[in-house]
């Protein structure tokens, strides 16, 4: 059974990752209107999707525990960005956060001897170094493409490939 302090801050992590998942949405609708960025479109769909399910985990292990999983309201996220390299900085910079709140909470499991939580919580460990590595790799190659043209078609075109196994 949950304490009542872990299912709140467990359902916090829901709404953090409804609104990573509403983020990325606007993310991707962004990209789908520019030109040429067909790839950062569909990479962003997909970290949305991607985000829902970490979402729906979370809700349901809440459940499962004998707490109550909250569905989130949803706020509405940053819709527009000034370039590419701006979006993607915003992605990187939301992983941090994402991040040091899972660290928080593997933290709060620990000093309540939760280890059934921490155990579950691993999984979102693992995740967020993946997510934070990928961020990191692809901030690195904007910043090395600059305004470059034909960098920037070779990386929408390659986005995909960036992402390497192991993905939740
Ligand atoms: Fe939910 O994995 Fe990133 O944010």
């Amino acid at each position: 059974m949950l304490s009542e302090a872990m299912a709140a801050a467990l359902n916090k992590q829901v709404q953090l990752e409804a609104a990573s998942s509403q983020a990325y949405l606007a993310m991707a609708s962004w990209a789908d209107i520019q030109p040429g960025l067909q790839g950062v479109t569909d990479f962003f769909y997909q970290q949305s999707d991607e985000e829902r399910i970490h979402m729906l985990k979370l809700l349901k292990y809440v459940n499962e525990r004998g707490g109550f999983g909250v569905v989130p309201p949803l706020e509405q996220p940053i819709l527009t960005f000034l370039s590419l390299k701006r979006a993607f900085e915003e992605f990187l910079k939301h992983e941090l956060i994402v991040t040091a709140s899972i660290n928080d909470l593997v933290h709060l499991a620990l000093a309540e001897k939760d280890y059934a939580t921490h155990n579950f919580l691993q999984w979102y460990v693992t995740e967020q170094m993946e997510e934070e590595r990928l961020a990191r790799t692809l901030n690195e190659k904007l910043e090395l493409i600059g305004e470059d043209k034909s960098g920037l078609y070779l990386f929408d075109r390659d986005i995909m490939a960036y992402r390497g196994t192991g993905k939740g």
